[in-house]
C-alpha cells in the first residue's frame, strides 16, 4: 500500500480575519495535483477556515486539543469533540512549542493523540531533538522515545496518524536540515513504525521554503511537510505544494 503524501500548513499563533480571508482564498484555488493538503488555523479562526475550504479539498486542522474528555472543568481548553463539532478533522499534537513552552511531556503529547483519534481527527503527531540532543548524538534515541509513547498508547491505531519530523534546532531558524538528514531519521521512524510504517506518512517540517522543499521532499522517506512561516505566504506555500 502506498502512502499519502501531504503538505500541511501550520500557523502557529498568526492571522487576523482579513488576512485570513485572502489567505484561505488562495488555498482554495490550488491546483490539485495529487498532494492531500491541510491547513492548521488558531482555534477562534477554525470556523472562519473551514467555511472558506468548504467543498474544496483542502482539510482543515487544529494546533492542538485537550487530552481530557469531552466537555468539563477544564478551563481554556478546547476538546477533540468540539474541534469535530466544527468541522476539524486533523490536529497537531506535540509540537516542539508546547512541549518547550507548555511542559508536554511523551505522556501528554501521547494522551493528547489519543484523545484526538477519539475525536474522530487525524493527529499529526510531531517528534524532534534539540540542538543539544543532536550535539549530543542523541537523536534517534530521543525521537525513538517520543514516538514510542504515542505508539504504546494507541497500539494498531498508531496506523491512522501522520508523523511530523522537526529538528528544534531547524523550527524557525531558518537553518533546515539537510535532505540526508532528515532521511536518515526519517527512515528510523518508519523502521520504529514496524509494519505501520508502509502506511504512515512522515512528514518533515522545520524552515521548509519554496527554495528547498523540492530538495527533501525528493528523498524517500519524506513524505510531505509540515509548513510553518512558508504557509502564511500565499505564493510560498503554493509552491511548495508544488513540489511535492
Ligand atoms: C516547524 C514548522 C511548522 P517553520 O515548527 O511546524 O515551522 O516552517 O516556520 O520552521
Amino acid at each position: 500500500m502506498s502512502r499519502a503524501r501531504w503538505v500541511v500548513g501550520n500557523w502557529k499563533m498568526n492571522g487576523s480575519i482579513a488576512a485570513n480571508e485572502a489567505l484561505l482564498a488562495a488555498v482554495r484555488e490550488l491546483p490539485r495535483i495529487g498532494a492531500n493538503v491541510g491547513v492548521c488555523a488558531p482555534y477562534v479562526y477554525l470556523p472562519q477556515a473551514v467555511q472558506a475550504l468548504d467543498k474544496s479539498a483542502v482539510v482543515v486542522g487544529a494546533q492542538d486539543l485537550s487530552a481530557h474528555a469531552a466537555s468539563g472543568a477544564f478551563t481554556g481548553e478546547v476538546s477533540g469533540a468540539m474541534l469535530a463539532e466544527v468541522g476539524v478533522r486533523q490536529v497537531i499534537v506535540g509540537h516542539s512549542e508546547r512541549r518547550q513552552y507548555h511542559g508536554e511531556t511523551d505522556e501528554i503529547v501521547a494522551a493528547k493523540a489519543l484523545a484526538a483519534l477519539g475525536a474522530g481527527l487525524v493527529p499529526i503527531v510531531c517528534v524532534g531533538e534539540t540542538l543539544v540532543e543532536r550535539d549530543a548524538d542523541q537523536a534517534f534515541e530521543v525521537v525513538n522515545r517520543q514516538l514510542g509513547a504515542v505508539m504504546a498508547a494507541l497500539g494498531e491505531r498508531i496506523n491512522e496518524v501522520l508523523v511530523a519530523y522537526e529538528p528544534v534546532w531547524a523550527i524557525g531558524t531558518g537553518r533546515t536540515a539537510s535532505p540526508e538528514q532528515a532521511q536518515e531519521v526519517h527512515a528510523s521512524i518508519r523502521a520504529k513504525l514496524g509494519s505501520a510504517g508502509a502506511v504512515v506518512p512522515v512528514l518533515y517540517g522545520g524552515s521548509v521554503k519554496a527554495s528547498n522543499a523540492s530538495s527533501i521532499f525528493a528523498m524517500s522517506d519524506v513524505d510531505g511537510g509540515l509548513i510553518g512561516g512558508a504557509s502564511l505566504v500565499a505564493g510560498d506555500f503554493a509552491a511548495i505544494v508544488a513540489a511535492l
